[in-house]
């Protein structure tokens, strides 16, 4: 099922020109991130210059330093949400269904018309499944596509498809980064995506209590297996007393990875349903998407994370930590 580009390229070029007079939604992952967001308002302006009647829709909002690239596109959040007669659904940058949410996938009983991404670990849900696991970023099956078609592709498109390449790269410092993936941006920052107003958009516009949130983070780190594993954690009730949200943790999973020797990085955040993790790591080997899997998860090789319904620190930790140094060592023994 995994295709290449340049198969995806062909596919998706059909798909999109198909849509023409068509009502869509395009449907991202819940919490969603930059090349989430840059995928669905990307995708929706070159569907509406193409005719069809777009719109986007997501579980969560666009976090407030992304607002930006939604605008002028209808995006819709899911208590506000309703399908459209005849309504086609397209989903980017999601590995399954899940990752929508049942809320929004059950008002398509017929299924979701098509599925672009770069998960290594989608599972073909949509009638015309578009994955490439090579890819950068779902942005860049997008942008590939797109530029070698000749699909419509304004600044502000670009805008959207560059910050999908820079937020999923790393800002172009992970394995992923590729000549292929620095032409691609180069060519969009030709059609009028600015390296420098993304990274201040992105990067540059944290909010003050973010800061106190990074300090109970990094107080919280912890190395274990001699260094190979970095834990930080995020307890229930730290966003409330520290007056942050959700959005605000992301980011933070790449202090553990900073650190010399680190093999697996991991947050683990304590909700009221729950834990959840972010796996990060330098090694593809490690495969962490075959990591997460064992705590109800998945994810890319190097980026995956888990949802461990039901769990608690107090309860879980050591179980959970155990199951990643058992994983480190059947991988990666030293
Ligand atoms: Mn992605």
């Amino acid at each position: 099922m995994p295709l290449t580009l340049q198969e995806a390229a062909n596919t998706l070029d059909a798909t999109l020109r198909s849509l023409k007079g068509k009502r869509v939604v395009v449907l991202g992952h819940m919490r969603p991130d930059g090349d989430c967001i840059g995928s669905q308002t990307a995708l929706c302006r070159i569907l509406l210059a193409l005719g069809a009647d777009a719109r986007c829709a997501n579980r969560h909002p666009v976090p407030a330093n992304l607002v930006a690239y939604a605008e002028g596109l209808t995006f819709v959040t899911e208590s506000d949400f309703k399908s459209r007669p005849d309504e086609v659904a397209v989903a980017v940058d999601c590995a399954d269904l899940s990752r929508i949410g049942a809320s929004l996938t059950d008002l398509y009983p017929a299924g979701l018309e098509a599925n672009i991404d770069h998960h290594v670990s989608n599972d073909g849900f949509a009638k015309v499944n578009v994955v490439v696991e090579d890819a950068a970023a779902t942005c860049h099956v997008l942008a590939y596509t797109a530029l070698q078609k000749n699909l419509p592709v304004d600044a502000a498109t670009a805008a959207s498809l560059y910050l999908g390449l820079v937020t999923d790269t790393g800002s172009f410092r992970f394995r992923s980064t590729s000549p292929e993936v620095l032409e691609v941006a180069a060519t969009l920052i030709r059609k009028g995506a600015s390296p420098s107003l993304t990274t201040e958009r992105v990067f540059e516009s944290e909010s003050p209590t973010k800061f106190v949130l990074i300090q109970r983070f990094l107080a919280s780190m912890r190395l274990v297996e001699n260094g190979r594993i970095a834990i930080g954690e995020i307890p229930i009730g730290l966003y409330e007393e520290t007056g942050t949200s959700k959005e605000d943790k992301e980011g933070l999973v790449d202090f553990p990875r900073s650190i010399a020797g680190v093999d697996i990085a991991v947050l683990l955040e304590e909700a009221k349903d729950g834990i959840k993790g972010s796996l990060r790591g330098k090694n593809p080997e490690l495969r962490l998407d075959l990591l997460a899997a064992k705590l109800n998860g998945g994810g890319h090789k190097l980026a995956a994370g888990f949802n461990c319904l039901g769990a608690s620190f107090a309860k879980d930790r050591e179980r959970i930590e155990a199951i990643i140094i058992a994983h480190l060592r059947e991988r990666a023994p030293r």
